[in-house]
């Protein structure tokens, strides 16, 4: 690099989940010098912390998985059509074995502070224990890992034990003969619900706005169907990255209302007997179009009708905003466990709930005593990890200043005012509207590349162009406008964290997406400036 001071490492990783892991081999791979910082004590990132019952994916095992080896995605064998969070985990470990990547990893550092110094094109990263420097950082941080604790009123003074989907114990919890309350019911809870229910006395779940969930229909893994995907694993994930949302679901030219309404039953029926997140693609228009969004919405109420046997409980579970504009859910047994006599379920969506007091959970005046409290309720999504960290780029600037208004980034990689820091799946990318996995490899080979260019070419820097960035503020903002997505509150636009500006955070279109990168790349980095 063009610069008299040699930092520690070339780059600094935050973060060891499956992006960081991925980074820190594309690195290697270029011949550079990297490390690893992670928070946790162990690695996996999101399937190191989200340990509660029945944590599994909602994108299918086969494509769950990196795909930078032949070898490893050849070898190694998943046992079910959506795999356990432990089953992840031990794929993970297993990675980070294969590729020795634990040498370069330090675990317990969490990352405070990252300052960039322009006189010495490098960053000064301090942790909690110790300071280091490097030519680049690349922030890993994973877009669902900053966990969000509503403020209630007297959240403290809970007498019995509490615990957040996103943070659960390691060991596990025994709910046996207890009280339980889960305050949420987005994804995390629709799948720890039906668990919890089985083992606690009684629970109560805090409803404030209902959820959207299909059957996972998970099932173990039928040999001949891997056999098949493993005979061209390659030309499964090109057809896969082809598609609208990076995943083998693709989105048919077929509208809703290009059909008369038995057939679009008969569609929907096919899909919701197929289960998972493609129950969405049933027809091209569904996140396009409210008209026909409404359809496939009626359809969900009726099954829950169907399925929840008191008409009350089945209303109050019947969403009422527009399909997959929140993030739509995957279960098993989901609103079938309201019929359990032990389950009862409290509607805040009118009445918050008051209070946390030592006995339980206050809403309306009513205290409903529990021994337990479960925080089902998210995570600070896209921005929260990333601000966590004290980030001042060029002039001392921070970046929680510069995104007070909402985060603004390049390609969702970069950010104007920055050099030499990247995102991996930071907001502006398809991050969590694709399947994740292909999208952190996607960054991950596209910033080696990148720095790689650098290095080749005698640059010490390389920054996002603000008239690039707000170009693209722009277009990752138009396209969402195109779609259902703006219209409900939902993470993907923040709305789920008080006084989080509200701006739409994922880019829709992960082939668009990646071509526009490859393009940027191919054009000598077209939109950043190196120096
Ligand atoms: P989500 O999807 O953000 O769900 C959080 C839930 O907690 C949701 O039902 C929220 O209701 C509820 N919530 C949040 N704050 C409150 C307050 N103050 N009072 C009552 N209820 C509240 O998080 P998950 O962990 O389930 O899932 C995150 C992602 O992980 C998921 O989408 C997958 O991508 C994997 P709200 O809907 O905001 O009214």
């Amino acid at each position: 690099m063009a610069t008299a001071v040699k930092p520690d490492f070339d780059a600094v990783v935050v973060g060891a989940g499956f992006g960081g892991l991925v980074m820190l081999h594309r690195l290697r791979q270029h011949g550079f010098r990297a490390r690893v910082l992670e928070a946790g004590s162990g690695i996996g990132g999101t399937w190191f912390w989200n340990r509660y019952p029945g944590a599994r994916c909602d994108i299918e095992s086969m494509e769950y998985s990196y795909q930078f080896s032949e070898e490893l995605q050849q070898d190694w064998e998943w046992s079910e059509r959506y795999a356990t969070q432990p089953e992840i985990l031990r794929y993970i470990e297993h990675v980070a074995d294969r590729f020795d990547l634990r040498r370069d990893i330090q675990l317990d550092t969490r990352v405070n502070a990252a300052h960039w110094s322009h006189a010495e094109s490098c960053w000064t990263i301090a942790t909690d224990r110790q300071t280091v420097t490097a030519r680049f950082l690349v922030m890993a941080t994973g877009c669902l890992s900053s966990a969000n604790i509503p403020d209630f009123p007297g959240r403290d003074s809970f007498a019995g034990k509490t615990y957040h989907t996103g943070r659960w114990p390691h060991g596990g919890v025994d709910f046996t003969g207890q009280r339980v309350a889960v305050i949420g019911t987005g994804s995390s809870a629709i799948q720890s619900i039906p668990l919890i229910a089985e083992q606690a006395a009684h629970l109560t779940v805090f409803q404030r706005t209902a959820s959207f969930s299909i059957p996972a229909h998970n099932a173990p893994l039928d040999p001949e169907a891997v056999r098949k995907v493993k005979d061209d694993y390659a030309g499964f994930r090109a057809y896969n990255a082809a598609q609208a949302f990076g995943a083998h679901f693709s989105l048919p030219p077929v509208l809703a209302y290009g059909v008369d309404a038995s057939e679009r039953e008969r569609v929907f029926e096919e899909h919701w007997q197929e289960g998972g997140l493609g129950f969405l693609s049933a027809f091209g228009d569904l996140l396009f179009d409210h008209m026909s969004n409404e359809t496939a919405a009626e359809f969900v109420r009726a099954k829950i009708r169907g399925i929840v046997r008191d008409p009350t409980v089945a209303a109050k579970l019947s969403p009422k905003q527009v399909i997959g504009c929140k993030r739509l859910c995957v279960d098993t047994n989901y609103y079938a466990t309201f019929n359990r006599p032990n389950v009862s379920l409290v509607d805040v969506s009118e009445t918050p709930i008051e209070a946390i007091t030592p006995r339980g959970v206050r809403v309306a005046g009513q205290e409903y005593a529990v021994d337990a409290i479960v925080f089902a309720t998210g995570f600070d999504a896209m921005t929260g990890a990333v601000l966590a960290v004290d980030i001042r780029g060029t002039g001392g600037r921070s970046l929680r200043e510069k995104w007070a208004a909402g985060p603004r980034t390049y390609l969702g990689v970069g950010t104007a005012g920055f050099p030499n820091l990247f995102l991996v799946t930071g907001p502006g990318s398809p991050s969590v509207l694709s399947n994740m996995v292909p999208a952190v490899e996607q960054h991950a080979a596209w910033i080696a590349d990148c720095i790689g260019h650098l290095r080749e070419h005698g640059f010490a820097r390389i920054e996002a162009d603000p008239a690039a960035e707000d170009a693209w503020v722009g277009h990752v903002n138009d396209v969402a406008s195109l779609t259902v997505y703006p219209s409900c509150n939902s993470w993907y636009l923040g709305a789920n964290v008080p006084g989080k500006p509200r701006v739409f955070m994922p880019y829709i279109g992960f082939p668009t997406y990646v071509a526009k990168c490859n393009e940027v790349a191919a054009k000598g980095y077209e939109g950043f400036a190196l120096s």
